[in-house]
């Protein structure tokens, strides 16, 4: 299997980091693209143009990035990681679509920043911020128990925080939820996300 995925995209880092729970770093080739500048075999793969995109042994192309930690959940060995024995059921859903909500906010918020000042849209840029600033007052409230790598909750907090501070560092969460920043911390630590830190790309 082949996974198209860039080292900045905190989407493929999700999948990544549910790759090294169910230790398919084997079984999985990694091919780097930009998917912003269109390169021909993503579009082929994947008609979004976007990463992660993980095209299977037999030719077929898996997307999005939840599509392809649900494969992962039923081909792996280990722990589902949507199920969870220490949250109601729905819960870790919830709180992922929360975290790549958070993404979802943050990606576009940064991709407008970097358009020509005069095409940026103030309304949305500061829509999207308090959108981000609300999710994270229920991060906050939702906090997983402890802070070890366990299920899709831990990983994709760990990644749209660390996101938050690689590229909207003037937000600074950790000074508004000192509580996250203290939760997050091991987390981040931990080798599977020390491997991935978009900062080493
Ligand atoms: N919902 C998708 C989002 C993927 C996504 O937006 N990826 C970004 C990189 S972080 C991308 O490829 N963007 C290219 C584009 O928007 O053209 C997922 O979960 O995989």
């Amino acid at each position: 299997m082949q996974l198209f995925y860039s080292p900045t995209s905190p989407y493929a880092r999700n999948v990544l980091l549910a790759m090294d729970h169910h230790a398919m770093g084997e079984k999985i080739e990694l091919k780097t693209v930009n998917p912003l500048e269109d390169p021909e075999d993503l579009r082929r793969a994947n008609p979004l143009g976007k990463v992660p995109a993980l095209v299977l042994d037999d030719g077929r192309v898996l997307y999005d990035s939840t599509t392809i930690i649900h494969l992962l959940n039923d081909i792996g060995m280990a722990t589902d990681l949507f199920d969870s024995d220490h949250l109601p059921i729905f819960e870790p859903m919830r709180l992922y679509a929360l975290a790549n909500g958070i993404l979802d906010l943050a990606v576009a918020w940064r991709l407008e920043s970097i358009r020509p000042e005069s095409e940026q849209s103030n309304h949305w840029q500061q829509r999207r911020l308090r959108g981000i600033e609300e999710a994270l007052a229920e991060m906050a409230r939702a906090l997983p128990e402890k802070s070890t790598l366990q299920s899709i909750v831990e990983i994709s907090y760990g990644v749209s925080l660390d996101y938050l501070t690689f590229r909207l560092g003037f937000l600074n969460w950790q000074n508004s939820y000192p509580v996250l920043a203290e939760w997050v911390e091991p987390i981040l630590r931990t080798r599977p996300f020390t491997d991935t830190d978009p900062r080493k790309a």
